[in-house]
């Protein structure tokens, strides 16, 4: 029994295991993943009148019990063959559910497949009770399934406890001491796995003074949250600092290649290990917005990257080294520098140069999390290197969790996006794992997703209660990256808004479908156009300021001028980032007819009467999405309002989201308004339908 808690259940509500719990269940195995399994099952029929039994012979209980409904089994156990044929190995995580004669099976070779079964069941509800189901097997795509939190012990004069958190403090730590709330702790793990995360980064990778003892004299405090995540088969990993071996250690230098070096990252990981036998491994921002990296000592970043991957080795451990390298110091005026360019630059001679267990952790774009980038060259420039794809799930640049914006649409065109063209390999098959759903066929294992979270201590884990959506979907897009977007949001509704059976499931469903399902095109509409990204207040990156970024060291800009605006990175006559891509989109990109509009401006300064695809002009374009755009959230608020009218969500809930949408409105009109008047005086062209422009 766990403790009820003082926060939203977010999508695994107690009513989400009606089915389960009201049936009687068989869970045959032992450790410490099934007793996970079995107290989730137990914890159901305590509350809906079912049965829970542990042992015992498949399909058979003690004499005079009635027969089992459902059974979590082992494919160890030969009765399994009269439900399921024995078929292709399911590996550490897969699973296979069927049903024959009214009794439904739920078959894993491996513990961690029960709980995953286990969270399918969930999802499926009454549906995985039909008498009669096909066996049907579950592997997940990708092995490495993981979310970064970027959270400090301390609270950071600049960024907070949480760097870009927009739901409260750290789950694991508050007053710069651990929180030691393992019931929370739990829950998130809890909701993690419920969604198919498997790892995760607990701290920061800005890794400051405090927070870089987590690998010494404070790993107990990590060793804490391993403790209370293993139970859901979440292996933790840490954030560290390049130069640990100067401040904890008392060397004087980091180098990759000194020898000192690599026998204190040794001694050090060994400790590590010895402390956390299952420890997941290091996650390392170097040379990158002034963190310590090998720059330092003439050195590489495959060189750095091995230094680490080699003291992990012997542990199975891997290292996620970021690709997130730019110059953030660069001069406005340059402009031969091209920060797109930059993690392509850096790291595309590398590749082959990494060790096995070194994974090269990319962001999805080129720049940083915009609402709009092209997919990162890098990942079609590196083939021999086991790449992983980091997408923002805390809405540092969509909107911070105020404003509605399912991001599922945007991460599924990333990991659907083919970079060789129409008949190669896609973006997911690189990150996934060969054997895993998506079968790509490559050499080597992909390194997976990564999703920086957007979950604190805030009740509703999430700030917005509509951005769990985001966690959720990341997780499944993980774990099976060809789902479709919408029906994630439809599992995510269905289980997170388990109908309290008055009112009507379908105005539901079709309500906030209507509210999240566009809301990321809705987001990219009324905020920075056609690809051209920033246009934030510099800093903490919410609401508008056009120019806010122009003449900075941070290297996004738009160069809009009187005659037109976008970034030149064609080869032809601009900074030749269009070049980093292989055929056919280096061609596409290149020229102006090719390149998409969404993307324009990301790829060509252009007149402001320039005519796009759409057969709009650039202009005019600016004019009618941010129209558009309010339209759309002001729309948002309405169906909301009307759903909640209806007495389909809960109070606190819609409180909530209410207050956001409020803020969401004002916001986008203030986007709305600065953005069209900046462009009307930039070109001096009138809005051809003469709307409010001022
Ligand atoms: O998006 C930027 C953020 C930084 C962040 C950095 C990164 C953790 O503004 O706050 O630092 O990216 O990804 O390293």
């Amino acid at each position: 029994g766990q403790r009820p808690l003082d926060v939203h259940p977010a999508w695994l509500p107690p009513e989400a295991f009606r089915a389960i719990g009201s049936r009687r269940t068989r869970v045959l195995g032992d450790g410490p993943l099934v007793e996970t399994v079995l107290s989730e099952v137990r914890e159901a029929c305590a509350r809906y009148g079912g049965v829970a039994r542990h042992g015992g012979v498949m399909g058979h209980g003690a004499t005079g019990d009635e027969p089992d409904d459902l059974i979590l089994v082992l494919s160890t156990v030969d009765a399994v063959r009269d439900f399921v044929p024995a078929g292709q190995p399911l590996g550490e995580e897969g699973f296979t559910l069927a049903a024959r004669s009214g009794v439904t099976v739920v078959v894993a070779d491996r513990p961690a497949g029960l709980l995953y079964g286990l969270f399918e069941l969930v999802r499926l509800g009454e549906a995985a009770f039909r008498p009669e189901r096909a066996p049907e097997s579950h592997r997940p795509a990708m092995r490495r399934r993981m979310v970064d939190q970027w959270d400090n012990v301390d609270v950071h004069p600049v960024m907070g406890q949480v760097e870009r958190g927009y739901a409260g403090g750290s789950l694991f730590w508050r007053d710069g001491k651990p929180r030691r709330d393992p019931d929370r702790l739990r829950a998130y793990g809890r909701l993690l796995a419920g969604c198919g995360v498997n790892a995760v980064s607990v701290n920061n990778v800005n890794v400051h003074a405090t927070e870089a003892h987590l690998l010494t004299d404070r790993l107990a405090e990590v060793a804490e949250i391993a403790d209370v995540l293993r139970p859901y088969h979440i292996r933790v990993h840490l954030s560290v600092s390049f130069a640990s071996p100067i401040t904890l250690g008392g060397l004087p230098t980091a180098d990759p290649l000194d020898e000192r070096v690599r026998a204190w990252w040794a001694g050090t990981t060994r400790q590590v290990y010895a402390t956390i036998p299952d420890f997941g491994g290091y996650v390392v921002k170097a040379d990158s917005e002034g963190q310590p990296g090998p720059f330092a000592y003439g050195r590489n970043h495959a060189d750095g990257a091995n230094l680490l991957a080699a003291a992990l080795a012997p542990y199975g451990g891997v290292v996620h080294w970021r690709a997130f390298v730019y110059n953030h110091r660069q001069d406005w005026r340059d402009r031969s520098t091209d920060r797109a360019r930059a993690a392509y630059d850096h790291f595309a001679p590398l590749d082959g140069q990494f060790h096995d267990n070194a994974i090269l952790q990319v962001k999805y774009g080129p720049m940083d999390f915009q609402a709009r980038e092209p997919v990162s060259p890098v990942i079609a420039a590196m083939p021999a290197t086991r790449l992983a794809v980091e997408v923002q799930v805390t809405q540092e640049y969509t909107g911070q969790q105020r404003h509605v914006c399912y991001l599922g649409p945007q991460w599924s065109e990333v990991l659907g996006f083919r970079p060789w063209g129409p008949d190669g390999p896609a973006v997911r098959d690189v990150a996934a794992s060969p054997g895993g759903a998506a079968s790509p066929g490559r050499a080597h294992d992909g390194g997976g997703l990564v999703a920086v979270s957007n979950a604190g201590d805030d009740p509703f884990w999430t700030g917005h209660p509509l951005a769990q959506a985001n966690l959720y979907a990341a997780g499944r897009l993980a774990w099976a990256p060809d789902l479709d977007p919408t029906a994630i949001l439809d599992e995510w509704i269905e289980l997170t808004f388990t109908p309290s059976s008055t009112g009507d499931p379908d105005l539901l469903r079709r309500s906030l479908h209507e509210v999240m399902d566009g809301s990321w095109r809705t987001y990219e509409r009324y905020t920075a156009p056609l690809g051209v990204g920033f246009m934030v207040r510099p800093g903490h990156h919410y609401g508008p300021d056009v120019d806010g970024y122009e003449y900075t060291p941070w290297g996004t800009y738009h160069f809009a001028d009187r005659d037109g605006i976008g970034v030149d990175r064609t080869v032809a006559t601009g900074t030749g980032f269009a070049g980093q891509y292989p055929p056919p989109w280096s061609q596409l990109y290149e020229s102006r007819q090719g390149c998409p509009d969404e993307l324009l401006l990301f790829f060509h300064h252009v007149p402001y009467g320039h005519v796009l695809h759409s057969g709009s002009t650039v202009i005019q374009h600016i004019y009618d999405t941010h129209f558009a755009g309010v339209e759309e959230v002001r729309r948002a608020r309405q169906v909301w309002e009307r759903l909640a009218g209806a007495g389909l969500v809960d109070p606190a809930v819609d409180t909530r989201v209410r207050e956001r949408l409020d803020e969401q409105l004002r916001c986008a009109e203030e986007w709305c308004d600065q953005l069209n008047a900046y462009f009307l005086r930039k070109s001096g062209v009138p809005d051809a339908h003469g709307r409010p422009i001022y």
